[in-house]
C-alpha cells in the first residue's frame, strides 16, 4: 500500500497538513472509499502540536473537550492526564490515531505544496509541491490551521547579534537549556505567557520585552481526578452534544445575566468564583462580556485588581495592565503563575510603548533608553492568523483567478469553507466560520463532516464540481462583518483583525455569530439541497 501510494500523482483528495484537521480529512475521505494523499510540510504530524512544543505550551481548552469525537473506541480508549494537556500529550494523542487507523503511510511529509491551479478541461487541481513533485486531485482540502504561518518581526541589525536566536513556534526538537543565561523575550501573548514563568525559573535573568498587555487568568492546571473522568468518559456523547450546539464550543451553553444587572458585591463574588475556577469561562460568567463596553468595564477592573494583588511592585503591576482594549477581544491568555513571575528579582518588564527596541546589537537589544546584553533572545510574536497559511500558497482558480487578488481586501469565503471561482476547494476551519473562537477540534469536525456528505451528495447526483455562487458568498461575508459589528471586537488591535500584520486588511477574520448557530446554518444549507452552492456536470 505504502509504495503503491508513493508512486501514485492522481488522486480523488490532496489534503494539505496533517494536524487535527488534516488527520480527521484523511481518515473521514478514505472510509468514503477515495484515494486520498495528505501533504505535510514538516517531518512528522501534529501540526500546531508538531511546531509549538516551548516550555509550558499546553491548549487553553480543557483536554477532556479538546480531543476527537468520531471513534467511540478511540474515546473510551484514550486517558488524558491533566485538566489541560501539555503539548507533548497532544503530540502523543495525534500519534496514536494516525497509527490506530493507519493513516501514516497516507502522508508525504517534507512536503510543501507551493502552487495549485484548477484546470477547468481536466476538472482537476493541478499542484506543485517544493520538493518538485507534480500531482494532481479533484479536490483539494486545505488543512493548514489558522495559526501556523509565523511572523517575526524585522529587528535591524538582528543579524549581527552573538546569542541564540528561538521562536515559540519552530522550537528545537531537543531540550533548551537556559540556566545561567541572560535571556530576553518579545511578545507576551499566550505563547509568551505560558514560557516565561518556566523560563524565568531557569534562567540567571529573563528580561521580557512587552509591546502590549495582555489580559490573563489562571489555568488552576491539575492532574484530573480519575472517578471524575471516568464519569465523563462514560457521559461523552451526550456531552459532546452539548458543546457541539453550544455558544463557543467550550463548556455547554449555560444562562448569566448581564454585569449591569449585578450588584457591584455580586458580581464580584461571581468573578471571584469563575477566577478561581480558572480558565477562559471568566469572559462567559456574565452575558455581555464581548457586547457592551461598560460591562466589559466591570470585568477589566476586576481583573485590573487580581493584578495588581499578585504583583508586589506597583509600578511592574501598572506595566502589565492592559488599558487600551476590551477584555477578551485579543485572546484571553491561560497561565500558570504569569504574573507572579514579575515578583522574581531575576525579571524585568520592559514596556516597548515608552521605551521601543532600536536595534539588535552583537550583545543583546539596544531600546530607546539602554542596551540589554543577551545569551539568547526568544521570539513570542504570534503569526500570520486564518489567511497567512493559505495566501502563502499560489491557489489559481477558474480562468487563473489568484485567491491572493481575491482576498486584496480580505478574505471572501461561504461560510469559511468554500470560494467562489475556486471549485472543489475546501478550507477546513476557514476565515468567516468559528475557528479560533471555537473548540477548533469540534470545529474540524464539523467541516470535515460538512465536506465528506457534500462529496457524498456530489456522487449521489453525478456531478463533478462545486463551488459557491458569488452572491451567497457575498451575504455570507456582510453577515459576517455585521455580526463582529456588533460586538465589541473590531475595538482591539488583534491578529483577530489582522492588526499584527503591517498592511493586512483590517477585518475581522472569524465568525462570531456563535459555533451552535454556525452548525445550524450549514445544517439549513444542506437541507435547502446545497442551498447558495452550485453543483456542476
Ligand atoms: P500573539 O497572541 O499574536 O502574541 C504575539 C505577541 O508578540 C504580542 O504580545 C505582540 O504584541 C508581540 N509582538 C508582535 N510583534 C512585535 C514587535 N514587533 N515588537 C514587540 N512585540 C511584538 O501570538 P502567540 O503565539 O502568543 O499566540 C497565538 C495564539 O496561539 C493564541 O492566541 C492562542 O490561540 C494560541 P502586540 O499585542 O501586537 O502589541
Amino acid at each position: 500500500m505504502t509504495q503503491v501510494q508513493a508512486q501514485r500523482s492522481d488522486f480523488d483528495a490532496l489534503i494539505v497538513g496533517a494536524g487535527f484537521g488534516g488527520i480527521y480529512a484523511l481518515y473521514r475521505l478514505r472510509q468514503m472509499g477515495l484515494s486520498v494523499q495528505g501533504l505535510e510540510a514538516a517531518e512528522d504530524l501534529g501540526g500546531t502540536w508538531y511546531w509549538n512544543r516551548y516550555p509550558g505550551a499546553r491548549c487553553d481548552v480543557e483536554s477532556m473537550s479538546y480531543s476527537y469525537s468520531f471513534s467511540p473506541e478511540l474515546e473510551r480508549e484514550w486517558v488524558w492526564t491533566e485538566r489541560y494537556a501539555k503539548q507533548s500529550e497532544i503530540l502523543r494523542y495525534l500519534n496514536h490515531v494516525v497509527d490506530r487507523f493507519a493513516l501514516r503511510p497516507l502522508i508525504r511529509f517534507r512536503t510543501r505544496l507551493t502552487h495549485a491551479s484548477w484546470d477547468e478541461s481536466a476538472g482537476r487541481w493541478m499542484l506543485r509541491t517544493d520538493t518538485g513533485e507534480s500531482l494532481t486531485a479533484r479536490f483539494l482540502v486545505m488543512a493548514t490551521g489558522c495559526l501556523s504561518h509565523p511572523r517575526v518581526p524585522p529587528i535591524p541589525g538582528l543579524e549581527d547579534f552573538e546569542g541564540r536566536v528561538y521562536q515559540t513556534s519552530q522550537w528545537p526538537h531537543e531540550d533548551v537549556d537556559f540556566s545561567g543565561q541572560r535571556v530576553g523575550i518579545i511578545g507576551t501573548g499566550s505563547s509568551g505567557i505560558q514560557c516565561i514563568p518556566l523560563i524565568a525559573a531557569q534562567a540567571a535573568h529573563l528580561t521580557v520585552f512587552q509591546r502590549t498587555p495582555n489580559f490573563s487568568v489562571p489555568a488552576h492546571n491539575a492532574p484530573l481526578d480519575p472517578a471524575a473522568r471516568r464519569a465523563l468518559m462514560d457521559n461523552y456523547p451526550p456531552f459532546r452534544r452539548s458543546l457541539r450546539e453550544s455558544f463557543t464550543s467550550l463548556a455547554p451553553d449555560s444562562q448569566q445575566p448581564s454585569a449591569l444587572e449585578l450588584k457591584p458585591e455580586e458580581r464580584e463574588q461571581r468573578f471571584r468564583a469563575a477566577w478561581a475556577q480558572g480558565g477562559i469561562q471568566l469572559l462567559f460568567c456574565i452575558s455581555d462580556t464581548i457586547v457592551s463596553k461598560p460591562a466589559n468595564d466591570t470585568l477589566v477592573n476586576f481583573v485590573h485588581e487580581r493584578i495588581r494583588n499578585i504583583v508586589q511592585d506597583p509600578a511592574v503591576a501598572e506595566r502589565l495592565l492592559p488599558r487600551d482594549y476590551p477584555l477578551g477581544t485579543k485572546r484571553l491568555c491561560v497561565d500558570t503563575d504569569y504574573y507572579a513571575t514579575y515578583n522574581r528579582p531575576n525579571v524585568t518588564l520592559v514596556d516597548l510603548r515608552a521605551t521601543p527596541i532600536v536595534t539588535a546589537t552583537r550583545e543583546g537589544l539596544r531600546t530607546s533608553d539602554r542596551q540589554f546584553a543577551l545569551d539568547s533572545l526568544i521570539f513570542a510574536t504570534g503569526f500570520d492568523a486564518m489567511t497567512g497559511a493559505l495566501l502563502a500558497i499560489d491557489i489559481r482558480g477558474r480562468g487563473g483567478v489568484r485567491l491572493a487578488d481575491e482576498w486584496r481586501d480580505g478574505p471572501r469565503t461561504y461560510l469559511g469553507v468554500s470560494v467562489a471561482r475556486f471549485p472543489n476547494l475546501f478550507m477546513i476551519t476557514g476565515p468567516g466560520s468559528p475557528s479560533v473562537l471555537s473548540n477548533m477540534v469540534i470545529s474540524i469536525e464539523q467541516h470535515v463532516d460538512f465536506i465528506a456528505e457534500l462529496i457524498t451528495a456530489m456522487r449521489e447526483r453525478g456531478v463533478s464540481t462545486v463551488e459557491p455562487q458569488s452572491s451567497a458568498q457575498e451575504a455570507w461575508v456582510s453577515h459576517v462583518a455585521d455580526v463582529a459589528q456588533t460586538t465589541l471586537f473590531p475595538q482591539a488591535n488583534s491578529w483577530y483583525m489582522g492588526s499584527n500584520i503591517p498592511g493586512k486588511p483590517r477585518v475581522f477574520l472569524p465568525y462570531v455569530g456563535g459555533v451552535g448557530a454556525y452548525r445550524k446554518k450549514c445544517e439549513e444549507v444542506v437541507a435547502a439541497g446545497y442551498a447558495g452552492f452550485d453543483l456542476r456536470a
